[in-house]
């Protein structure tokens, strides 16, 4: 032996891009190619990076393997550090090739730590290892996941660890997919940004309609734009006084994705007082009749991908016009802190469209979403505003159910703004 360590530095080229932007199939693949080398796995951490790319290592007990992935290069770089010679890390090379897929490669490999300009220091290894080893019992090391889920923008992250990704699929929109996160549950992703999880999505859902079907002194007709996940509607159909709600979803790969892993969620999609069609809302408001609905809910994504047309002056128009005569709309207006420019924007369109002091503006926390720090926009055509509803006709309707954010107290207090969103609404 003429060196401590084998370093093999591998460059996979075109390889599969979805396959190198799979955090749970390239985690399996390293451990395998440990493992067939004859390496034994302690432990291994994966990174999926939003949108595209993976970052992991495996420990092994002869020392470890890395990579990164650049999907959008269909490329792989890999480092195969193996100590002792009962491990031969070209074995990994070969496994990896063939599991990424990779058309060519190129390797090098380095002998780390040459016994020819080391000495060995004179220590009761014996000992050491035997320390070591008792460490490592009592804190109960065993093989280890570690798989993380983040959503980023150039300035701020948010990270959830997952157990794996048990829905991925390339709509004709957006990317959609589904993680078993370890503290809040299944969660749907599009394009790489949360839109819910089985955990917080009562406050989004909870607010988004009941704030508005009991500030209309008597809605009957309401339209849902996007909502493919069915949270919005499940929470909608509790008020047994509205005869019917359409609801238009652009993306029928989110319906098929949330029935299948979020029934929590989407169990009222298929109620029969629901009338489901899945096109595109910004088309269907266009060319929708005047005076049609008492109540309109954009429950949209944010203001990229398919999500970007519902928010223009244009959509909230013909918004304005599809509504009765005390007609209100709701939409989730971002996050006051997160998207400021957007928020503001937001704002100043639809006090253009209703007027000056027929828009108003209240606050969520949704822990899942960027600052935690959210917000709905509540507009109306005619009628009473928000905080002139009766104290009394939220109680009789939270009564009867079993809702776990919105209530009486909540309904007012979400209306008192802090001064730094004052000050943007200005
Ligand atoms: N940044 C997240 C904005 C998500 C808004 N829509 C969520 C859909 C829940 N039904």
């Amino acid at each position: 032996m003429e060196a401590l360590g084998r370093h093999i530095i591998v460059e996979f080229y075109e390889c599969d891009s979805e396959i190198l932007n799979d955090p749970n199939y390239v985690e399996a693949q390293m451990v395998k190619a440990a493992e067939t080398a004859g390496a034994t796995v302690i432990n291994s951490t994966f990174h999926h990076f939003s949108p595209y790319g993976v970052s992991g290592v495996v420990v092994i007990e002869e020392s470890h393997l890395a990579i990164h992935t650049w999907p959008e290069y269909g490329f792989a770089a890999v480092d195969l550090f193996t100590c002792g010679e009962a491990v031969n890390p070209w074995v990994s090379n070969e496994y990896l090739q063939k599991a990424f897929k990779s058309v060519h490669r190129s390797a090098v490999e380095m002998r780390r730590g040459q016994l020819s300009v080391l000495e060995k220091r004179d220590f009761d290894l014996g000992t050491l290892r035997d320390e070591a080893n008792q460490q490592l019992t009592s804190h109960n090391v065993k093989y280890t996941r570690d798989l993380w889920f983040t959503e980023r923008d150039d300035k701020i992250a948010l990270s959830l660890k997952h157990n794996g990704r048990l829905f991925s699929k390339q709509s004709d929109f957006q990317k959609v997919e589904i993680f078993d996160t370890l503290a809040y549950g299944k969660m749907l992703t599009l394009d790489g940004m949360v839109m819910t999880t089985e955990v917080d999505e009562y406050v989004y859902h909870e607010m988004i309609s009941h704030v508005p079907v009991l500030t209309h002194p008597n809605p009957e007709r309401v339209l849902v734009i996007g909502a493919g996940d069915g949270g919005t509607v499940r929470e909608l159909l509790k008020h047994k006084n509205l005869k019917e709600v359409v609801m238009v979803e652009i993306d029928g790969v989110v319906i098929e994705a949330c029935k299948e892993h979020l029934p929590s969620i989407s169990k009222a999609l298929d109620d029969t007082r629901l009338n489901l069609l899945v096109e595109d809302g910004i088309k269907y408001v266009k060319e929708c009749a005047d005076n049609a609905f008492d109540i309109v809910l954009v429950d949209s994504t944010d203001p990229v991908g398919p999500g970007e047309g519902l928010f223009t002056a244009e959509f909230y128009q013909h918004v304005h016009r599809v509504l009765k005569q005390d007609g209100i709309m709701v939409t989730q207006s971002e996050s006051p802190r997160f998207n400021q420019k957007v928020f503001k924007e937001i704002y100043e369109c639809y006090r253009g469209i209703f007027g000056e002091d027929r828009v108003d503006c209240y606050l969520v926390a949704i822990p899942t979403y960027p600052t935690g720090n959210w917000s709905f926009s509540i507009s109306r055509k005619g009628g009473v505003g928000p905080l002139e509803i009766s104290k009394e006709k939220i109680e009789q309707f939270c009564s009867t159910q079993e809702l776990n954010y919105y209530n009486e107290d909540i309904h007012y207090a979400a209306f008192a703004l802090p001064n730094y969103v004052k000050r943007m609404l200005q």
